[in-house]
């Protein structure tokens, strides 16, 4: 795990348990470690601060075994007690220069961004990863811009020398237009938490974008 490298190229999963059809976070978690996935975000809006507190030692203890990279959206405060690798903020949060001075220098911080003025702050501000997005229309993120489409994502891969992720509406039948852009690192909420079979859906997926498969 490093700050300078943080995101692969592959799919960036990120929890919905709303939007996981009665399955548990931590049951889909699992399903994604079997699937070889190297990065999972938790987030989740509206438990409270103790559920996900549990979730997240779980969550630490399942992805630390399997080497993989665990960023806790919004609440800084959880992902530090939890020893998360990482914390992943919104434009509407604490700025980034106070997130790192409070987590330090390890932890890595990843912002969302929805325009080139929020990349180029981002970048700025020592971002170590940025989300662009959403790239399509998506109705799982609440308050959300309308989307940004292909025309942020390129200039993205045009203009911002940090990783990012393509994030929003994206789905298994429009993925490949985002990989034409240059995008590497994929981040697909529900549909990947809706799929009824999450490994193999994930192996298509991978296979559409020539992302590495699993052997
Ligand atoms: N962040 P789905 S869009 C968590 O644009 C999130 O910053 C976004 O969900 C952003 O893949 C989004 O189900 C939700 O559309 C993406």
């Amino acid at each position: 795990m490093s700050r300078n490298n943080p995101l692969p190229g592959d799919l960036y999963c990120i929890t919905a348990e709303d939007y996981s059809l009665g399955r548990s976070n931590i049951e889909i978690v699992k399903k994604w470690i079997a699937a070889d996935i190297k990065i999972i975000q938790y987030r989740e809006k509206d438990k409270d601060m103790k559920k996900k507190y549990e979730e997240c030692k779980i969550i630490r203890e399942l992805t630390k075994k399997a080497g993989v990279i665990f960023i806790v959206n919004d609440d800084i405060d959880l992902a530090m007690m939890v020893q998360a690798d990482g914390v992943h903020i919104g434009q509407d949060d604490f700025p980034l220069e106070a997130v790192r001075q409070l987590v330090g220098d390890q932890m890595i911080i990843g912002i969302s961004t929805h325009s080139p003025e929020q990349a180029q702050d981002a970048v700025k501000s020592g971002a170590d990863y940025i989300g662009v997005g959403p790239i399509f229309k998506t109705s799982t993120k609440k308050n959300v811009c309308d989307p940004v489409g292909l025309e942020y994502l390129n200039y993205v891969v045009d203009n911002i020398s940090i990783p990012f992720v393509a994030i929003g509406g994206i789905k298994e039948g429009n993925v490949s237009e985002v990989v034409r852009c240059g995008a590497k690192c994929i981040a697909m909420v529900t549909e990947i938490t809706q799929a009824q079979d999450i490994g193999p859906k994930i192996n298509r997926i991978r296979e559409i974008t020539g992302m590495e498969e699993k052997e």
